[in-house]
């Protein structure tokens, strides 16, 4: 391996590789999945009749549409912020709740992607040209820092989906739940979904799907690098491997060198070697109980004030006020 102290990143993209591919044991950060493709690719696993995840929540919020939207709903109106939009499918359900029973609120949708937000608010003046909609393009951390030094005149509901903090290890979870609480006001609420232990074959198939589309979504990381980084990854080289460990819940997916090899990442100046069977480790979906969430919330200085499942119990929306 040429070891390139002098290398200048062009991105924390480019250092973060350079970390993780140089560390032992090798890792990547499964936040750098969502490219355009990562985003199709993504959106294609939502839809797997494996992966759970979605139509548990779908089916969550359906049921429980009209509670929850009295529950959002304040005296002065609402802001509902949703952290992580997407394309916003769930959470169009309640939507439709909150102007068939006439409530005042914005629906201030954010996300990392301008090209996603611009969709979604077409998409949504399409079905509802009278909704207030503010479309606000950052990360979670710009965003909530914003909020928090914001002056507010009205009650905020923030809204987290698919249990999107499954893939922070529980240290950044509580940092995460922390800056979000730090941004709420005692009338303030947070709706945010966890993923739940469960039969550990149903995890394991939602991660390893039989179209192979989380294979492709894992390895577009290495098609990423090969392209942003000038690399020549073989990708059939490498294999998917998702495992669950249902002590702690947590789902870790690997991508594993089937033979011995040296990748060059050109941009990089660097050479890296696997030895045959050699895992890089791409990404945690961590699954949680009542326990844990309740320990989370907690750390953070939130408390649970509802909760709601999915009929098999597979997936829960939690409430929580500061
Ligand atoms: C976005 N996140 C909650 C998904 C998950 O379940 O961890 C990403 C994903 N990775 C593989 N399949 C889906």
């Amino acid at each position: 391996m040429k070891s390139n102290q002098e290398t200048k990143f062009k991105n924390t993209f480019e250092e973060e590789v350079y970390e993780g591919l140089t560390a032992f044991p090798k890792y990547l950060s499964s936040k750098y999945f969502y490219d355009k493709k990562g985003d199709k690719l993504f959106q294609k696993i939502m839809a797997l009749p494996e992966y759970y995840l979605t139509e548990c929540e779908r089916t969550i919020i359906e049921e429980n549409k009209a509670d929850i939207s009295n529950l959002f709903s304040g005296d002065a109106g609402f802001d509902l912020v949703e952290l992580g939009a997407g394309d916003g499918k769930k959470t169009k359900i309640l939507l439709q709740e909150l102007i068939e029973t006439k409530r005042n609120f914005t629906y201030k949708p954010i996300d990392i992607s301008q090209n996603v937000l611009d969709e979604l608010e077409e998409d949504v003046l399409n079905r509802w040209p009278s909704i207030n909609i503010e479309t606000e393009q950052g990360t979670y951390f710009n965003i909530l820092k914003k909020l928090s030094e914001q002056q507010k005149d009205r009650k905020m509901v923030i809204v987290v989906l698919g249990s999107n903090i499954g893939n922070l290890p529980h240290k950044y979870a509580v940092e995460f739940l922390t800056t979000i609480r730090k941004s709420m006001q005692p009338e303030d609420l947070l709706f945010m979904g966890f993923d739940q232990k469960k039969d550990p074959q149903v995890i394991l198939n939602a991660y390893n799907d039989s179209q192979g589309v989380t294979e492709e979504f894992n390895k577009n990381l290495l098609s990423r690098i090969n392209e942003e980084m000038n690399a020549n990854f073989d990708l059939q080289k490498f294999n998917h491997w998702p495992v669950y460990d249902p002590e702690n819940g947590t789902t870790k997916s690997y991508l594993v060198s089937t033979e011995d090899q040296t990748v060059t990442l050109q941009n990089l100046d660097l050479d890296i070697h696997f030895s045959a069977w050699e895992s890089i480790h791409t990404e945690i979906s961590q699954k949680y109980d009542d326990v844990i969430v309740n320990w989370l919330a907690q750390e953070a200085g939130l408390v649970v004030e509802k909760q709601y499942s999915d009929p098999k119990n597979y997936f829960t929306d939690y409430i929580f006020r500061i």
